[in-house]
């Protein structure tokens, strides 16, 4: 062989030997190329399964592509035109069906068993209903008559709408940050139920190693066991619709003092918390004066309108539809109802909250320019969240019956 050859294969073999062990490096550092390691201890073995395939595909990849390198160059036709030609090798056909049967075993026999474990929910602590709706997450802590709506936060919100001219660099953790996360306690094993209200979405966490489909009439199952305190964050991973890209998933995990403290301040009747859970509201607590008063009046003729048996006594409605409205509606046009113009209106002497109930029940089911649909909405919801608007911040608008809404939706 030329000397020009040699310093070539060198050169070469040098460069694939560099890029390789580029790669190997980056698969160490967090925030590289690799899957995280994660903080539950499925996640360690998913991540140790996963570097095992890596390091198995590499080798076969190495030997393979040598072999095809090697023979291209060196059995070339310039070089050696006539080819051997052995075919119905035993030996070689014994090879080549074991050696791949022997890896495949190797592989199979460790993933089954992380499934399995994956897969087992029994002995959990705790659970929570995660629900997933077109575009927010909804967390129930089943048994702990804790509920709530998590939905992206304001800030990226408002950063992502068409000519917001907010420069979203600037915008800490933009697009995977929410108002309410999920909060679970350190050490707990936590079992995840996992639906969905409209169309298929997913609930994914790659530090937990949790990914499940939330579908429709559906209760998938899978839990995890968080080591360390930290801030998790994800994404819905099922293309679900126009917003998919803006439902995020956070996770704060906390030690379980902490926890508990959160737990016992949720109960203590933080608003949204009934609002997410509808079924489960039992206090027949009086509204809150300001928001009765002004709609005395037309409260009693509704009231004494002939109406389906169904219908709702309208300081019931507006006291559900604020609920709703701080969980739903907050974020744009925020708590007082004045908005954040110019994008979001606000609700003061608004032409819809004051105009005819069909409008604006149309609005809030199909929505309108920037204002997403709110189909997920029940009947009884849509009715409470309009009438609350109609009855606050001195607007005079008349009660919405669910009876309305439900005519409308057709
Ligand atoms: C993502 C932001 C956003 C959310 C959340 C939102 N809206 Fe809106 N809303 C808007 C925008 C934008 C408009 C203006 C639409 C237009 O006319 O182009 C609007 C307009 C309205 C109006 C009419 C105001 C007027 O007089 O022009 C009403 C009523 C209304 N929304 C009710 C609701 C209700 C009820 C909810 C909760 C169930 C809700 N909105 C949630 C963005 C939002
Ligand atoms: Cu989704």
């Amino acid at each position: 062989m030329s000397k020009k050859g040699w310093l070539a294969r060198l050169v070469a073999g040098t460069g694939l030997a560099l890029i390789a062990l580029q790669a190997v490096a980056y698969t160490q550092t967090s925030g590289g190329y690799n899957m995280p390691t994660g903080v539950t201890e499925i996640a360690h073995e998913v991540h140790g399964l996963h570097m095992k395939v890596f390091a198995v595909c590499t080798i076969i990849g190495v030997l393979v592509f040598g072999v095809m390198i090697y023979s291209i160059i060196n059995h070339r036709r310039s070089r050696n035109p006539k080819p051997a030609d052995f075919h119905e090798s035993v030996k070689v056909e014994i090879a080549w069906t074991l050696i791949p049967f022997v890896i495949l075993i190797g592989l199979a026999v460790p993933a089954a068993g992380t499934l399995i474990r994956m897969e087992d929910t029994r002995n959990s602590d705790m659970t929570v209903k995660i629900t997933g709706y077109q575009w927010k997450w909804q967390y129930e802590y089943v048994g702990e008559d804790v509920s709530f709506f998590s939905t992206l936060s304001q800030e990226s919100n408002a950063a992502r709408q068409t000519g917001s001219g907010i420069d979203v660099t600037k915008v800490p953790n933009y697009l995977v940050d929410v108002d309410n996360p999920l909060m679970l306690p350190v050490g707990k094993k936590v079992r995840f139920l996992i639906t969905a209200n409209d169309v298929i979405h997913a609930w994914w966490v790659p530090e937990f190693a949790v990914k499940k489909d939330a579908i429709p009439g559906y209760i998938n199952e899978v839990w995890t066991k968080i080591e360390q305190p930290g801030t998790y964050r994800g994404v819905c991973a099922e293309l679900c619709g126009r917003d998919h890209g803006f439902m995020p998933i956070v996770v704060r995990a906390v030690p379980e003092e902490e926890f508990k403290a959160f737990l016992a301040a949720k109960k203590g009747g933080a608003s949204e918390v009934a609002a997410a859970a509808p079924a489960t509201m039992s206090d027949a607590a009086p509204v809150a004066a300001e928001a009765a008063t002004p709609a005395a009046t037309e409260v009693a003729t509704a009231a004494a309108k002939p109406a389906a048996a169904k219908d709702e006594e309208p300081t019931e409605l507006v006291k559900k539809g604020e609920k709703i409205y701080k969980a739903n509606c907050a974020a744009c046009h925020q708590a007082d109802g004045t908005g954040l113009p110019p994008n979001f209106p606000s609700l003061h002497g608004s032409k819809v909250a004051n105009g005819p109930a069909d409008a604006h029940i149309l609005q809030v089911l199909k929505g309108k320019n920037l204002m997403p649909p709110f189909p997920q909405l029940s009947d009884e919801d849509v009715a409470a969240v309009t009438t609350y608007q109609r009855q606050s911040w001195g607007n005079k608008g008349s009660v919405i019956q669910p009876s309305q809404v439900a005519a409308l939706r057709k």
